[in-house]
């Protein structure tokens, strides 16, 4: 709910609000028609089979898997607002054009449905979304013009930035994205930490900064999905989360252009940092759709430590 002083309560709802940041009508067409193309993955979500793709329902038919499933919807949609030049999903090999000509118009880099296989325990996952101005999908994370994720949980929240400051909308009765939480911050440092990857598999230099977290008394949150575990620091507005390299895999797990750069968008417009040790995870430049790296990413003092551990500045 928003209220003026003086005014009745009413709903700020996402077109409305996207009206007041100033921004290009085509911007603002693509956000909304991503917010309209989760209400469907959300359904698919909740109502769905837990199908496998390749194999067939109840009626013989044709399943596909949720993450397929949600990733045609994305496109479809995006392809029909006639805005959209690039896009590139992490379930495409390739990027797929769908307007040759660049001029005004924006290109998309999106996990139709990261954590998918949190499905089937009914946990919760998330849809991400990065968005650039003209065709190139392979730049710093820095240029994004738009960030957002869409959560389906017990709620479904649509947490977005345009860069200018964090903005939480919550899908209400009539199935519209209505303002609950303005201008999200991010403390300096917090008490929640929340690392992926296997700890046996942890360098020296990682498992001391989480006995450091430990030791300070950080609780432990995650929950395998990035999108809620994101979502926690960001709306509990404190907190670490962390996938760092692991012995075997030097770039850990999450992939640059559709899950790292929008969530490092939001967190630092938040006032947060989000490093892979050594630079901002903004700052990388992907080299591949596929580009991955070790990442730190919450409030910015619990990051700088990350960062003094990682470099050995703190014994
Ligand atoms: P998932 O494999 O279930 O799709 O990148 C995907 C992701 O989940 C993230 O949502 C999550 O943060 C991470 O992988 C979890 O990886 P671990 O199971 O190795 O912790």
């Amino acid at each position: 709910m928003y209220s003026e002083p003086g005014k009745t309560k009413f709903q700020i709802d996402l077109r409305r609000h996207l009206r007041e940041q100033d921004i290009c009508e085509n911007l603002i067409h693509v956000i909304c028609e991503i917010a309209e193309a989760c209400k469907y993955v959300i359904n698919a979500v909740r109502t769905g089979d837990l199908g496998v793709a390749g194999t067939s329902n109840l009626y013989g038919e044709e399943q596909l898997a949720l993450d397929v499933l949600s990733d045609r919807i994305l496109k479809k949609r995006l392809i029909h607002t006639g805005v959209v030049c690039n896009i590139a999903s992490e379930e495409m090999d390739e990027i797929y054009q769908a307007q040759a000509a660049a001029d005004g118009l924006y290109s998309v880099a999106y996990d139709p449905l990261d954590g998918s296989s949190l499905v089937d325990v009914n946990l919760a996952v998330g849809t991400i979304v990065s968005i650039y101005k003209g065709s190139d999908l392979l730049q710093p994370g820095r240029n994004q013009v738009a960030a957002m994720y869409v959560l389906y949980g017990p709620r479904v929240s649509l947490v977005y930035s345009v860069g200018k400051g964090v903005y939480e909308f919550t899908l209400n009765q009539l199935m519209e994205f209505t303002l609950t939480r303005e201008n999200v911050t991010m403390k300096p440092a917090g008490d929640i930490y929340s690392p992926g990857g296997l700890r046996n598999k942890y360098t020296p230099e990682n498992e001391k900064f989480i006995r450091f977290l430990e030791d300070k008394g950080c609780k432990l949150r995650y929950s395998g999905g990035f999108v809620p575990d994101i979502n926690q620091v960001l709306m509990k507005g404190k907190g670490i989360f962390m996938y760092p390299a692991l012995q075997g895999s030097p770039k850990g797990k999450l992939r640059l252009l559709f899950e790292l750069n929008p969530m490092a968008y939001l967190i630092e417009q938040a006032g947060g940092a989000a490093s892979n040790g050594v630079i901002d995870i903004l700052d990388i430049q992907p080299e591949s759709l596929d580009h991955r790296a070790p990442v730190y990413i919450g409030c910015r003092d619990d990051v700088e430590k990350a960062k003094d551990f990682l470099n050995n500045k703190v014994k």
